[in-house]
């Protein structure tokens, strides 16, 4: 509890609308955390993994109804649809708050409402936002004490007058009197509502109990909300990773990474340097608060305390230091159980298990052709699980950023690594990528592009084009030679056999040395229509056996690709509207000198 008035009052109003059974202040105890996950075992809402080897770990299974965001369940509640702009669901405030409110009246009957007060961002720190919550999850409380700081040190700020922001979230399944209690409630999907009222800093979410629709500190909060008070303030709320990378000689430099989904960013943000002497540490997986120092210079913080991670894919050789950050005190979510009481999913192991529980809580074998664990499968894991963990990354002052990094999927077309040429074209890169579609796309468009600018697409809490031009404005707020350097990266193209052309993973560690020492001008570059590549002397390639041939198309720029790209963002950039800064236009008007 706290004397904090605005606090009694946001809880008090949301009890008379909720009308829960009773409220339940959160301390962010491990025994507090214990006994809730005892009740949740007790109920068969939460497996409990075999603690030999999983100490502290347990498996939960989501309705099949809720498994992934739900992006056209999604709204930008701006006052003004404009501001919205094209890539979000807009529906005017009041019309959506009425509409809300009737599935929020009552929705918690039944059932405790838990407050949870919680800091993104290190305790203390001047980039740190608070937050409340509330919930009817016990399944979210567990997942926010993992990805937050929660509980009494947040509540001792509110105390001192701390200002926040309500997020008020119910999963939306009311329980009547003798009525049965489902493993997973929710709404059905056309009652779901991940709404966003930015003008207001305010948070609403209804119907779902899974990852970001739920765990409002982390898109919701940090990515949405956070964009559009960082365009107020002056700063960014950005979907990167941050790592720091030490060279031989012990120099260290920071890097933040956009990519969109299914491109490795937490891989990356953990990797394990293939070159002798060089070393990358974690300092965030997903998202970046920046701001500019007192020196000029942008300084990252990474808001969260945890890894919110996709399940496939993640193995001992895609990503050792995650294996060994879900080894303890881990929240699995859909993925598969192991005779053994142990997790399992696709790209774990070489060999299948003979015999599995799914996702879904049925049995499966070799010969079943669904998946055994879902694709959107997750484990939350705290940060300082991770054996790679940065010294520094509760640094209150952030971290210096020396090079920001684009990436995508792309086949063809974009080189492995492309240095912008001024902080415009950086821009202009950050404001094309995308990836192929691929067959775990959800669309029919497989081969074609699909653009998330900044891999901000779902996130900016704004118009698209306001977001670029605040991008841009950061010239007029520093120094240009202060900003970080930007590059365009890809891990993904592919030869004419569909094998990929770069071994990628630690490997990438190579490209991450040349942006190295680009940022201490210890190289030189060479120019194209493009961009700036490397000049082939430059790229460390010692103990990497690959053909002259395979490192030309790394780095070949082919006009008939690039004719294509430029009809592409030219249609893209058309559909973003008349707002399109200018200095983008021309970024794409000199770009179509050379390739129309
Ligand atoms: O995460 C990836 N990264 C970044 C790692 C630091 N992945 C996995 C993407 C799906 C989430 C990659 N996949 C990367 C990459 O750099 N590159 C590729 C493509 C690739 C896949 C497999 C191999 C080589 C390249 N080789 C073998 O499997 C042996
Ligand atoms: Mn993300």
């Amino acid at each position: 509890m706290t004397e904090n008035r605005k606090v009694k009052a946001f809880v008090e109003e949301s009890a008379i609308l909720l009308q829960p059974n009773q409220i339940y202040w959160c301390d962010g105890s491990l025994a507090e955390a214990t006994q809730l996950m005892e009740e949740l075992v007790l109920q068969n809402k939460a497996i409990r993994l075999n603690q030999s080897l999983r100490p502290g770990c347990y498996l939960f299974r989501s309705d099949p109804s809720d498994v992934a965001r739900v992006e056209n369940r999604t709204f930008i509640a701006s006052i003004d649809e404009k501001d919205a702009g094209p890539t979000n669901n807009w529906v005017h405030p009041d019309e959506l708050k009425a509409t809300m409110r009737q599935f929020f009246r009552g929705s918690m009957k039944g059932r405790t409402m838990y407050v949870i007060p919680f800091s993104m961002g290190p305790i203390g720190s001047h980039f740190s936002k608070i937050g409340i919550q509330i919930t009817d999850s016990p399944y979210v409380v567990l997942n926010m004490r993992i990805m937050t700081r929660m509980g009494k040190s947040v509540l001792e700020l509110l105390d001192q007058g701390s200002d926040f922001v309500p997020c008020l979230h119910s999963i939306g399944y009311p329980l009547n009197e003798g009525e049965m209690d489902p493993l997973w409630p929710c709404a059905p999907i056309e009652q779901k509502y991940i709404s966003h009222f930015p003008e207001e800093k305010l948070i609403w979410s209804y119907g779902s109990g899974y990852g970001g629709n739920a765990l409002l500190g982390k898109k919701c909060f940090s990515l949405r909300i956070a964009s559009f008070i960082a365009k107020e303030e002056g700063w960014l709320a950005e979907h990167m990773l941050i790592i720091k990378v030490t060279n031989p000689l012990g120099r260290v430099k920071y890097f933040t990474g956009a990519f969109p989904s299914a491109c490795g960013k937490t891989n990356l943000s953990m990797m394990v340097p293939s070159i002798p002497g060089w070393k990358v540490e974690t300092i965030g997986d997903d998202i970046a608060w920046i701001k500019i120092g007192p020196d000029g210079r942008l300084y990252a913080t990474n808001p969260e305390a945890g890894f919110f991670g996709v399940a496939p894919g993640t193995s001992v050789f895609s990503n050792p230091n995650a294996m060994k950050c879900i080894q303890k005190d881990t929240i699995f979510t859909n993925v598969a159980l192991t005779d053994e009481g142990d997790v399992w999913w696709e790209g774990l192991t070489k060999s299948t298990p003979k015999h599995l529980i799914d996702w879904q809580g049925n049995d499966w074998n070799q010969a079943s052709s669904s998946k055994a664990a879902h694709p959107n499968s997750r484990f939350t894991a705290s940060i300082q699980n991770c054996p790679c963990i940065s010294s520094n990354w509760e640094d209150t002052n952030g971290v210096p950023i020396s090079a920001i990094l684009f990436g995508g999927r792309r086949p063809d077309t974009i080189p492995l690594v492309l240095e912008s040429t001024s902080w415009e074209h950086g821009v202009f890169l950050g404001s094309i990528m995308g990836s192929e579609m691929t067959a775990a796309t959800i669309s029919n468009e497989i081969g074609n592009v699909r653009r998330d600018p900044f891999a901000m697409k779902p996130f900016i809490g704004y118009h698209v084009c306001d977001y670029f031009n605040h991008w841009l404005s950061f010239t007029n707020r520093t120094k240009e030679e202060l900003l970080p350097k930007i590059y365009m990266v890809n891990w993904f193209q592919k030869d004419q056999e569909g094998q990929f052309l770069w071994p990628g993973f630690g490997e990438n560690a190579r490209v991450l040395q040349w942006i190295f020492e680009r940022c201490d001008q210890q190289v030189d570059t060479i120019s194209t229509p493009i961009g700036k590549i490397p000049n082939p002397r430059d790229l460390n390639l010692d103990g990497l056996h690959i053909s002259k041939n395979r490192f030309e198309q790394l780095f070949n720029i082919d006009p008939t690709s690039w004719k294509k790209e430029v009809t592409s963002i030219h249609n893209y950039y058309q559909s973003l509207g008349s707002t399109l800064p200018k200095v983008l236009k021309e970024q794409l008007e000199k770009l179509e000198t050379y390739y129309t």
